[in-house]
């Protein structure tokens, strides 16, 4: 049975890998951080929490990695832990950096000294691009990375850091670049859960109201579940390379606000507001990603189309605002 040690295994993606993983038989281990309400921790791996080991751990506390990593001896590590909010980390850009750049090199040493042989997952961003798009507007591997916020600049750093301990150490080490993926379990101050979330609030006439901020930046959005698979896939394969991942399609915030509000029968231009208080310090205004490589080599492609993930997102908070709450 083979081992998986995810870090970050209460968020969106580490719920998820952790379920898809399961379904491929292996042995999960992940790490939660100490939080003052623990329910808060633990609400997403509500379908698997019996059959996973949990760890109280931080990137930034290097004894408790590398306890865990002696202790459990993983084959894969996927690296999911992060400060993940781009706006917030305009707020707090010192931790950010320290968990997103720091923290992948604590976790990628221990792993040199401790599991060499591991084969090592960075869950690198789409955010790295920033304001860079090729002529044929897609961004690519080969693309230049020119990121406009503390969140893109700590992934960079990340991303380089695990290709140099590729080179360096003949380390199995790779960086998948995810472009946006959201899902019912996405956190609810991103733009989707935001925008679906207070849909259905108006829908029901608990809300009149919804505030956003730029509605005119385009994002490449997928299905947090289709990602995941892709994870697995790019680690496992035979060679340690980096691959984007991504719907090859581009939307902007307001079509998807138009989307959503369609689906639940309103119109969103009679309740969407902007409030510049969640406009960015620098915005990333247009995403597309290119992932032929990963459907080329990984023969991965996504299942989930745009307006299917957004229907799934309302679906799922009708059914909590209505008191039918399960967890998809
Ligand atoms: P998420 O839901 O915010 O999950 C992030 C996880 O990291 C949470 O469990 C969080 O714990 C944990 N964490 C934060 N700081 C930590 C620290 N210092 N030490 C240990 N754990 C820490 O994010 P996600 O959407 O699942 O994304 C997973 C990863 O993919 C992240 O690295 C993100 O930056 C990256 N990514 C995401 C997307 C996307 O669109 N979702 C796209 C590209 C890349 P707490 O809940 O306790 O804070
Ligand atoms: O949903 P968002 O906050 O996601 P963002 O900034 O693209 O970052 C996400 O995707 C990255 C991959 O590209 C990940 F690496 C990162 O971890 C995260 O998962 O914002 C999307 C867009 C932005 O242009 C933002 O300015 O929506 C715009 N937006 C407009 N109004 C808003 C709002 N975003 C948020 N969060 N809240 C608003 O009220």
């Amino acid at each position: 049975m083979k081992k998986a040690f995810i870090t970050g295994i209460n968020g969106q993606d580490g719920s998820y890998l952790a379920e898809h993983l399961l379904n491929l038989g292996y042995d999960v281990h992940g790490t939660i951080r100490r939080n003052s309400v623990p329910e808060n921790q633990s609400y997403r791996l509500g379908k698997v929490e019996s059959n996973i080991h949990t760890y109280y751990a931080d990137l930034l506390d290097q004894t408790s990695i590398e306890k865990l990593l002696m202790q459990i001896k993983p084959d894969e590590v996927y690296n999911l832990a992060a400060q993940s909010h781009v706006r917030i980390s305009f707020d707090i850009p010192q931790f950010t950096v320290q968990t997103n750049a720091i923290g992948v090199i604590n976790l990628i040493d221990a792993c040199r000294r401790i599991v060499p042989d591991v084969k090592f997952y960075q869950a690198s961003s789409s955010e790295m691009f920033g304001l860079s798009v090729e002529s044929d507007a897609f961004q690519r591997e080969s693309t230049i990375m020119n990121p406009t916020s503390p969140y893109g600049c700590a992934k960079v750093f990340g991303y380089n850091i695990v290709r140099h301990y590729r080179r360096a150490y003949n380390m199995h080490a790779c960086n998948g670049i995810l472009f946006n993926h959201e899902s019912p379990r996405r956190g609810s101050n991103f733009v989707t859960n935001k925008v679906v979330k207070e849909a259905c609030r108006i829908k029901l006439g608990l809300e009149d109201r919804l505030e956003l901020g730029n509605m005119d930046s385009y994002r490449d959005w997928g299905h947090s579940k289709d990602y995941v698979k892709a994870m697995h896939l790019i680690v496992n394969h035979s060679e340690a390379e980096d691959f984007i991942v991504s719907t090859m399609e581009t939307h902007s915030v307001r079509e998807m606000c138009d989307v959503v509000f369609k689906y639940l029968g309103l119109d969103y231009r009679d309740y969407v507001h902007q409030n510049p208080i969640f406009l960015r310090p620098e915005e990333l205004p247009y995403l597309r990603g290119d992932s032929s490589k990963a459907r080329k080599l990984l023969n991965w492609k996504p299942e989930y189309t745009f307006e299917q993930l957004m229907y799934e997102m309302c679906d799922h908070w009708m059914d909590v605002f209505q008191g039918k709450e399960s967890l998809r």
